[in-house]
């Protein structure tokens, strides 16, 4: 096992009859730098101290840090190899397993070919196994059909980034430049719920002062800090930012020469931003001229500035759009590729970034490769050690894959690290047909509401008990270390796909004995591609606090700030977006008449599988709740936390609503961390955005509905 040395500092933090190991947290992009207690006897994992000499969070962490640690041990825990048997779980051997995966798998594909069976990823995993998530889907089982939940998450800001910069890193720029930053222009994020950690950095700048500018539908615990709050209408960031970029022409705020030297289409949107005058653009956002013309300002004044956005604007059917327009404000400021400026996506799970670049999404290969690419397949390829035509062409995304499900052309799935049953949109459809498959196989180390479908549940690891390395929200390459062995007969998700390929008659392509020897291959599998982590090694991460991709040569130090000369497109300059705004896929109606957004609280995790096991954060938060205005309220007679209907043409639910001003009066808000009948997504809309193919999470026409006394 490999025990972090703690340095000098940290030595107080050591109990008697204990040791820290040194990782980072398991849930959110930040990765916030902790130290994990081990009982010395017992070997168990007891608690957590924070990392104060950790670069980017310094000791912070939020309440789903501090209780982390309760989950590796947790009595829900699956321990064995779970058979599903007269529709009841039976804990198996994996020899036993194993044999039934492998007969049902080859059977499906003998009768039905390759593609009939589906491969369904996450990235809560490390860089190793998010890496050989693909490679597994691809010469373990053959098959074109794989995506993962990254589609649900950071499509569209891949989309945007592609488009205007030609690269997708998160952030253009590392954040402990932050504090030196002058504005902050942030759209569809509530960081301070979401990432809490990285408010310490816009306090430092804000002290300074900096500004901080908010675009929510809600005034977020992050907007009510805001020196300007646009309280716009769900689904209208594109008019928004137009609006901001007309003002930012008229008023002489453009850097010409930037503009002039490093990007195209100037003519193009300054023709498409014309009509977007402050009336125009107040009367799609329902945000009042005053606070508009107010924002441009600050921004437009501010030497320093950093453009940054989340799910809020990612998650709709022109989500790519939005970030390519947000994009191309911080362009027209000439912010991008400087110090303490730039471009930044919040990403949101711990290995959001590294797990989006190494082939686990439907159209790409490692190191940000194209699969449709002949030279990129050939190199692969010959990393794989298999012919280029023996590898699978492009599949469909994650969503599309349960229409796949329904209609019987994908027999068989694999779900490994997510729980798409709560968190798709739509979810009436995906359980209808997750329940169509002939076979399903789920990783996870509890039983989650996907995992209750599956013929066989395989024990994985958590995060503390297996070494490998995540991508944080910066594009930094940092290292997560073994703290305990496995809990019972648990096996880290790497060894359960090595052992499956085995099966599958595919083990020599998969002869691991450890992650870094996978991590091995992965820098050689991205050497030249866009996202090159060639020069990264163990070591050199340890010794320079991570390493910032690219690294392309093995004495390369890393690159904290991208675009200093030029962009990643083909002639290196960025693309600013020309682009009209358009409705959501859904607008209300007589029969549904409010807005829906949904997203998340402090107090739990995305599906919630693993923060509703954790007693403290359950007590802060135990359900869902829809947020309301008052005067909405009254309107339509309510009392504060009294239960009611909500319904779109898809699903209804009910739930008690949560009076509160710090939203428009015309949106309602619900949380998405609960399953089956307390889940927002059987309400939500499918909507794809036709580049990213990124549903709509973030806005829906709704019904309200009182209920009967
Ligand atoms: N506590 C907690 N933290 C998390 C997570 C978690 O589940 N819980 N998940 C992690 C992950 S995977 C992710 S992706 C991130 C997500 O991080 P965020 O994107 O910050 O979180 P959300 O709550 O989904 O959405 C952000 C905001 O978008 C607003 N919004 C809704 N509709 C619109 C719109 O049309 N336009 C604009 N401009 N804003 C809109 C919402 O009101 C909400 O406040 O958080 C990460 N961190
Ligand atoms: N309505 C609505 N829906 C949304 C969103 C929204 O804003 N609104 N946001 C979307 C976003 S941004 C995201 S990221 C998705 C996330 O959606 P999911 O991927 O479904 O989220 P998780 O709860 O992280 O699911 C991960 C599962 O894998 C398990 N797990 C964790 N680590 C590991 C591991 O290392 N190995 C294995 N095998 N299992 C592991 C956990 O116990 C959990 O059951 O939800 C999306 N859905
Ligand atoms: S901010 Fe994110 S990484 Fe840090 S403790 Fe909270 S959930 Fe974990
Ligand atoms: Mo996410």
């Amino acid at each position: 096992m490999s025990q972090f040395l703690v340095k000098e500092g940290v030595k107080n933090q050591i109990r008697k009859g204990e040791k820290l190991i040194t990782t980072h947290c398991c849930y959110c992009g930040m990765q916030c730098g902790m130290h994990i207690r081990v009982n010395e006897k017992t070997n168990k994992v007891v608690g957590v101290e924070p990392r104060y000499d950790w670069v980017l969070t310094r000791g912070k962490m939020c309440p789903k840090g501090v209780t982390a640690y309760q989950t590796v041990d947790h009595p829900d825990r699956i321990k064995r190899p779970l058979i599903k048997k007269n529709g009841q779980f039976v804990e198996s051997s994996w020899e036993e397993a194993l044999d039934l995966i492998e007969r049902k798998f080859k059977e499906i594909q003998s009768s039905c070919g390759k593609d009939a069976v589906g491969v369904y990823g996450g990235v809560s995993m490390t860089n190793e196994k998010c890496y050989l998530v693909g490679k597994y889907a691809r010469v373990g089982l053959g098959t074109r059909y794989i995506d993962y939940n990254g589609r649900y998450c950071m499509s569209s800001a891949a989309g945007g980034f592609n488009k205007t910069l030609g690269m997708d890193r998160g952030s253009t720029l590392p954040w402990t430049e932050l504090e030196h930053s002058d504005c902050f222009f942030m759209s569809g994020t509530n960081t301070a719920e979401c990432h809490p950690t990285s408010i310490q950095w816009f306090w430092k700048a804000k002290d300074k002062g900096a500004k901080l500018i908010v675009a929510d539908p809600r005034e977020t615990p992050t907007a009510r800090v805001a020196d300007v709050h646009l309280d716009l209408l769900p689904g209208t960031d594109s008019a928004l930012a137009n609006g901001i970029m007309h003002l930012l022409i008229k008023h002489d705020y453009v850097d010409y020469q930037y503009v002039e030297e490093r990007c195209n289409n100037f003519a193009e949107l300054k023709e498409m931003t014309a009509k977007f005058t402050p009336e125009v653009t107040s009367k799609i956002t329902g945000v009042s001229v005053e606070k508009i013309l107010k924002a441009a300002h600050i921004f437009g004044k501010s030497p320093r500035s950093v453009v940054m956005f989340a799910r809020g604007v990612e998650q709709q059917r022109k989500g790519v759009d939005n970030v390519s327009l947000y994009t191309s404000m911080a362009l027209l400021r000439g912010q991008i590729g400087k110090f303490a400026s730039g471009v930044a996506t919040f990403t949101g799970q711990g290995n959001g970034q590294g797990g989006r670049e190494h082939g686990q999404k439907a159209d790409a290969l490692p190191g940000y490769r194209k699969i449709a690419v002949p030279e990129h397949r050939e190199y692969i390829a010959g990393v794989w050690g298999i012919k280029p035509e023996e590898l699978p062409m492009e599949g469909v995304s994650a969503y599309e894959m349960f229409d796949l499900m329904k209609n019987k052309t994908i027999r068989g799935m694999h779900v490994i690290c997510s729980n798409p049953v709560v968190s798709s949109p739509n979810i009436n459809h995906v359980t209808e047909a997750m329940k169509e498959l002939d076979f399903l196989v789920v990783n996870d180390f509890f039983l989650s509401e996907t995992a209750e479908f599956a013929d066989v549940v395989l024990p994985a690891t958590t995060w503390a008990e297996d070494e490998g390395t995540t991508t944080n929200i910066e594009g930094r390459i940092i290292r997560i270390r073994k703290v305990v062995e496995p809990l019972g007969e648990s096996k880290p998700d790497w060894e359960i796909l090595k052992l499956i390929a085995e099966r599958m008659g595919k083990g020599k392509h998969f002869q691991y004995n450890e992650p870094r020897e996978i991590f091995d291959e992965l820098r050689i599998a991205s050497k030249g591609g866009k996202a090159d982590y060639y020069g990264v090694t163990y070591e050199k991460i340890d010794e320079l606090d991570g390493m910032f991709w690219p690294v392309p040569e093995l004495d390369h130090q890393g690159t904290p700030t991208v675009f200093k000369e030029k962009f990643a497109t083909d002639d290196g300059r960025a693309n600013l977006a020309a682009i009209d705004w358009e409705e959501p896929a859904e607008v209300p109606s007589r029969e549904f008449p409010l807005w829906l957004t949904t997203g998340r609280v402090v107090f739990h995790y995305l599906s919630g599988n693993q923060t509703r096991r954790v007693d403290f954060l359950m007590e802060q938060c135990p359900e869902p709740y829809i947020e309301i205005h008052p005067e909405l309220g009254s309107a339509y007679q309510l009392e504060n936390n009294e239960r009611v209907k909500i319904s779109t043409p898809r699903g209804e639910m009910t739930a008690p609503v949560r009076f509160t001003k710090a939203i428009r009066n015309d949106t309602l808000f619900v949380p998405y961390h609960w399953g089956k009948e307390l889940s927002i997504n059987q309400l939500t809309n499918p909507a794809l955005d036709p580049i990213s193919r990124m549903p709509e999470f973030k806005v829906c026409a709704v019904k309200l509905e009182k209920l009967a006394k």
